[in-house]
């Protein structure tokens, strides 16, 4: 007979019952890839992978995004002069890949507890006249002081070219590492790169989207995580719809939180979460 648990870690999987670890595209990307990214990225705080879309994903981005965006933003942090489109993957597919990157995937496999999730997907059109976004880090709501590891991570992906003028996000490179304060506003660094591209980079790295001083507007989608004991920015279990889990892949429903960080988090009523997907349960 199996013997009591005496204490968390020896639950760990018991919750998981049926519904154990389910294997990560990351794990179809050359681990030598994958551990050059994770060096740069360790080094510099960033990591640029190019070209990794294609020209028909790519148009297949646009001409589903474009009729998504009819606002603008609502503070300065959101831009007055930038359109940005919430909750997409209830929206389109088109961004799916994006999420779900192989070669993001491998990425995070190695920065982070398995079953890291989801924290945000949007889209961020920014149109001409914006000015640059104050630098900020993606994980500095966490209110836990720095320098520490990185809580999450994020990925800004080109979807139309990003130049020094169109906008294209700046970051401080080497700035995951620092402590307290801000860093001065001219250590920015235009990510320059083709459209297909993303960077990547820690939840601590300081950055912010740039001033478009062109005459188009510059489109980007950008996908970020967390590890699985945080509360994601989107609550992504409320928003997303039951066909719309059922639609994505095996990957971001994982990472939408139909998926357990042992032993109890993301439970449903003492159950693993893909319960909710089996014939006959309660409907959304
Ligand atoms: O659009 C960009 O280039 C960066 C935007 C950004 O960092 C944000 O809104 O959190």
């Amino acid at each position: 007979m199996k013997p009591e648990a005496s204490t968390l870690s020896d639950l760990a999987g018991d919750l998981a019952g049926t519904y154990r670890r389910t294997a990560s595209g990351g794990d179809t990307v050359d681990p030598a890839i994958a551990e050059a990214d994770l060096a740069a990225v360790e080094r510099d705080g960033y990591v640029i992978l190019p070209d990794l879309l294609t020209p028909q994903e790519l148009d297949r981005i646009r001409s589903e995004v474009s009729p998504l965006l009819d606002r603008t933003g609502r503070n300065g942090f959101e831009g007055h002069t930038t359109q940005r489109v919430y909750s997409v993957l209830n929206k389109t597919r088109s961004c799916d890949r994006i999420a779900d990157h192989p070669r993001v995937l491998a990425l995070l496999d190695r920065m982070f507890l398995p079953n890291y999730l989801l924290s945000m997907l949007q889209v961020i059109n920014i149109l001409p006249g914006e000015q640059r976004q104050m630098l900020h880090t993606d994980d500095g709501f966490y209110p836990l002081p720095r320098p520490r590891k990185a809580l999450g991570a994020a990925t800004i992906w080109a979807i139309d070219d990003f130049t020094a003028e169109n906008g294209a996000t700046d970051i401080i490179p080497g700035s995951h590492r620092l402590g307290h304060g801000t860093p001065a506003e001219s250590e920015r660094v235009p990510v320059v790169m083709s459209a297909g591209s993303c960077v990547f980079f820690p939840g601590t790295l300081w950055h912010g989207g740039g001033a478009n001083r062109s005459t188009a507007p510059r489109l980007a989608v950008t996908a970020q995580y967390c590890e699985p004991w945080l509360r994601p920015q989107e609550a992504f279990t409320l928003s997303t719809t039951r066909d719309t889990v059922r639609a994505v892949s095996e990957d971001i429903r994982r990472m939408l939180g139909y998926s357990i960080h042992p032993p109890f988090i993301g439970q449903v009523d003492g159950m693993h979460p893909k319960r909710l997907l089996e014939p006959g349960a309660p409907p959304l």
